[in-house]
């Protein structure tokens, strides 16, 4: 088993990596951090990103695409992830690049920093209000993807934020981590909360789903495996 990204777990004995299991389980203190950087450069957007998963919720987000980074940085906030993001993308022709973009590299950061996927409890599910607006967010870890969005957002923009793009970031955020993600909303009338439940309900089932299982040994999946 080569687990999340451990650079040492290929030295030590079995018995060894098992009292690392436990400690991974019982304080993230004493196992290496499950986490991971990525640059991703395009003739559209520069992206850097350092996530790590078992933090304490501070993002450092500037995308340009300041919506976006209201929302990236809620989801840091209420996943308890450390996330530093930045991003310079050809704005002057429209934000869709670098939405879209930003998704793909937050995904690789969890693809990358969820290693193969051994120990994480895998599924998570959230309902979050905001005012009005309640969302819900449903996401299985599996390596699969699959994005099935829920939201009917009727106003075409947030002040100058285009409603459409959430859509393109959740794709491309559940196409490279390898989600399920399911997002769905029971109400809402202003397009502000309504994003920014589902965003913050995001969070909290990613953060359960991300989550070591102390009673799991490998991958929760009768194949054996999620890599
Ligand atoms: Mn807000």
């Amino acid at each position: 088993m080569e687990s999340r990204s451990r650079p040492h777990s290929r030295a030590v004995a079995p018995a060894r990596r098992e009292q690392e299991n436990e400690a991974a389980a019982g304080s993230a203190a004493s196992a290496p951090p499950r986490a991971a950087r990525i640059e991703r450069r395009t003739r559209e957007t520069a992206i850097e990103a350092a996530l790590r998963l078992d933090g304490s919720g501070q993002g450092e987000i500037a995308t340009g695409v300041p919506f976006l980074d209201h929302m990236l940085e809620s989801f840091a906030r209420h996943g308890f992830f450390d996330l530093r993001l930045k991003a310079a993308g050809d704005l002057h022709i429209d934000d869709h690049h670098t939405v879209e973009d930003v998704g793909i590299v937050l995904g690789r950061a969890f693809r990358e920093a969820l290693g193969d996927r051994s120990g994480i409890r895998r599924f998570g599910h959230a309902v979050v209000p905001l005012d009005e607006a309640l969302c819900a967010a449903v996401v299985d870890i599996s390596g699969r993807c699959y994005l099935a969005y829920g939201l009917e957002i009727r106003e075409e923009r947030i002040g100058n934020f285009q409603t459409v793009l959430v859509h393109d970031f959740m794709k491309a955020l559940a196409d490279e981590t390898g989600m399920n993600l399911h997002l769905t909303m029971t109400a809402g009338r202003n397009p502000h909360h309504i994003v920014e439940a589902a965003f913050k309900a995001l969070a909290r089932a990613m953060d359960q789903a991300t989550a070591i299982e102390p009673r799991l040994s490998g991958a929760l999946s009768t194949k054996g495996t999620l890599a």
